[in-house]
């Protein structure tokens, strides 16, 4: 009986490892959540400044479009390896390049072409890069380039989640498009917590 028994109960109890380390991983993560106020805009970043590890840039690349004379998003976060594709969704050329870290210029090119930059140069985040298009000199964006992928962009009201954090403790910042600012904040991620930090802008 015991023989029969046996390697069911192996069988269970492995299955029962697994599953317990599995939940172990994904309850060592932590969120943190919390409003930027004074913002008077929605083109803020929340980021972890630095955390431990190392990161692999998103497989699908974020995308910075031309749109109506306009880069969509205005703001775009990205961890440092990200190759960020651009659009240009309007009927006429449109240019990119920024000043930033030595500059890039991807030249011109007409609506339906994409074409790739990989922001890979960054040395110390963040490096903020200007983009801007030499035929439309109004046209203003910015990709922020960070070390880490724990950031968010706050939502219309201020809001904003990072989710999937290790636990640990951390330093939280805040860049803002404009010329306001907000003090860093020292904050601990616990396993499965969700962890409060609010912002004011001035
Ligand atoms: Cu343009």
């Amino acid at each position: 009986m015991i023989r029969r028994v046996r390697p069911l109960a192996v069988a269970v109890a492995l299955a029962a490892g697994l599953a317990l380390s599995r939940a172990t991983l994904l309850a060592a993560d932590g969120s943190i959540t919390g409003v930027v106020s004074g913002q008077g805009a929605t083109h803020t970043v929340v980021y972890v400044e630095h955390a431990g590890g190392s990161f692999k840039p998103p497989a699908k690349p974020p995308i910075m479009d031309q749109h109506g004379k306009a880069f969509i998003p205005h703001v775009l976060p990205v961890l440092v390896g990200t190759s960020v594709e651009y659009h240009n969704q309007d009927p006429f050329k449109h240019n990119v390049f920024s000043p930033d870290y030595g500059g890039f210029n991807l030249g011109a090119w007409g609506q339906g072409a994409t074409k790739n930059h990989a922001y890979d140069t960054c040395k110390k985040a963040p490096c903020v890069y200007r983009q801007m298009c030499l035929i439309h000199p109004h046209m203003l964006g910015y990709v922020v380039v960070l070390q880490n992928p724990y950031f968010a962009k706050t939502d219309d009201n201020g809001h904003y989640t990072i989710t999937g954090v290790p636990a640990g403790k951390y330093t939280l910042a805040v860049w803002h498009d404009g010329k306001l600012s907000a003090s860093s904040q020292s904050i601990t991620v616990t396993a499965g917590g969700k962890t409060t930090a609010n912002f004011s802008l001035k």
